[in-house]
């Protein structure tokens, strides 16, 4: 496979980006090797620099659900653009965005637009502390909600990749408020709210975790986390950033049944251009600034062009059936992957939910970050590059989510799994 392009575009790129890359996640830390640079995409397949083609796993890590350059998102996007791109004042498809929100999260009854996952959960931090006043927040071990100091703390996805799970540069007294549990461990959370009855804000978890590969929430789980904040007078924040309109169009708690006090967006919502949104009750949201005392703001908070791309996903997701088929698809990669392992004896257990999955290396299940952390990554490299030269391209660490998208076809899917048994032999 040639890579002659990628290589000099990589050592150029480390010339004037930090390790050359704009996102820790894409430099292909936990697999080896040097990231390929891409040009372009369309449906479920990409092209690198090389011109080599792969059927794409990462879809930029979730926002494209439809699959790359949908011909109705990138129509919105330029009718937009041709208006202009950004305002700093309000405008109506901002509106428009936020009650499609709204009208898919009961939870939610006002949301505020940002640009990005981080910004989101940053904010949802602020919001409870300053509508709790209180100072310490709950997190779990192996959840990564961006790249916010507090929330820097024992996190998945790329710093757990480079073997950084707590940041370098974050001011200790910002750590100290923040508790770290296990996931689908109630007992640890409930130790700790015990430790401190009246400092707790909140507890923010990603219902279906997906940074430390994806782990679903064991039953239980989550009723549990609902029961125990309110309990303890904190806010429970679902950060749906992954899971948001991409496991159901009211996310993780519309599958589970789950109110939560403040919600976290991202990715899906934005159909692949820079966005974030935050929300939740009317009272909570309330302590938001210009309403309340807590201040948050951006420039190009809901500006017309992002607006413009997730209102148009958000759309053609609204269209019957769309969230059965991305089951369908989900499941039938998941089998087709479940049997091809199988069949080469190779020990993976696959964790899935909707359209989201992760093949682990191990025979064991995997159900927290302990779990998650102890399985082959070694192996998993060795697969990811193997898959490359099949001509698929997956998330380029055994600590994330692979993504599926409406443009998968049953053949793409198909070829997928022969990849598979072509990779293992
Ligand atoms: P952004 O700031 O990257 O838009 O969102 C942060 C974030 C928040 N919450 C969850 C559950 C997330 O998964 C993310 C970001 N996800 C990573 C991949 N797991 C983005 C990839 C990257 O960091 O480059």
């Amino acid at each position: 496979m040639k890579q002659e392009r990628s290589k000099q575009a990589y050592l150029k790129a480390r010339q004037y980006i930090p390790g050359g890359v704009n996102s820790p996640a894409r430099s292909w830390g936990a697999v080896g090797g040097e990231p390929l640079f891409f040009r372009q995409g369309k449906g479920c397949h990409i092209w690198d620099v090389d011109g080599n083609g792969y059927i794409d796993y990462v879809c930029s890590w979730g926002p494209l659900i439809l699959g790359h350059a949908n011909p109705q998102v990138i129509d919105a996007v330029q009718e937009a653009l041709k208006k202009g791109t950004s305002f700093g004042a309000p405008t109506e498809q901002e509106t428009e965005l936020a009650q499609l929100i709204v009208e898919a999260f009961p939870s939610i009854e006002l949301g505020r637009l940002v640009n990005s996952g981080t910004e989101a959960t940053m904010s949802a931090l602020r919001v409870a502390r300053a509508f709790t006043g209180r100072a310490k927040v709950i997190k779990f071990e192996g959840g990564y909600h961006g790249h916010a100091d507090a929330l820097l703390v024992n996190v998945g996805s790329g710093a757990a990749a480079h073997g950084t799970p707590s940041s370098a540069g974050v001011n200790p007294s910002y750590a100290q408020d923040t508790l770290v549990a296990t996931y689908n461990s109630l007992e640890s959370v409930e130790d700790l709210l015990r430790a401190y009855p009246e400092d707790v804000a909140c507890v923010i978890v990603e219902p279906v975790a997906a940074n430390m590969g994806v782990v679903p929430p064991e039953p239980g789980f989550l009723e549990g986390l609902r029961q125990l904040t309110t309990n303890y007078r904190a806010l429970l924040i679902f950060d749906e950033v992954i899971t948001g309109f991409r496991v159901t169009s009211g996310g993780a708690q519309q599958l589970y049944g789950i109110d939560a006090d403040i919600t976290c967006l991202g990715k899906v919502i934005g159909g692949g251009l820079p966005i974030g949104a935050y929300g939740g009750k009317k009272e909570i949201m309330s302590v938001v600034s210009p309403l309340g005392p807590m201040y948050q703001a951006g420039t190009l908070s809901g500006n017309p062009v992002a607006t413009a791309a997730g209102i148009a996903t958000l759309r053609l997701l609204g269209q019957p059936g769309v969230y059965d088929q991305l089951e369908y698809k989900g499941k039938r990669l998941a089998e087709g992957l479940r049997e091809a392992f199988a069949q080469a004896g190779v020990p993976v257990h696959i964790n899935r939910v909707g359209s989201i999955l992760t093949p682990f290396f191990s025979s064991q299940e995997v159900s927290n970050w302990e779990s998650a952390s102890a399985c082959d990554s070694s192996a998993f490299a060795r697969f990811f590059h193997r898959m490359l030269q099949e001509g698929v391209y997956l998330p380029p660490s055994p600590y994330e989510a692979a993504f599926i998208s409406l443009a998968h076809t049953d053949d793409d899917i198909q070829s997928t799994v022969e990849a598979v048994l072509r990779a293992l032999r």
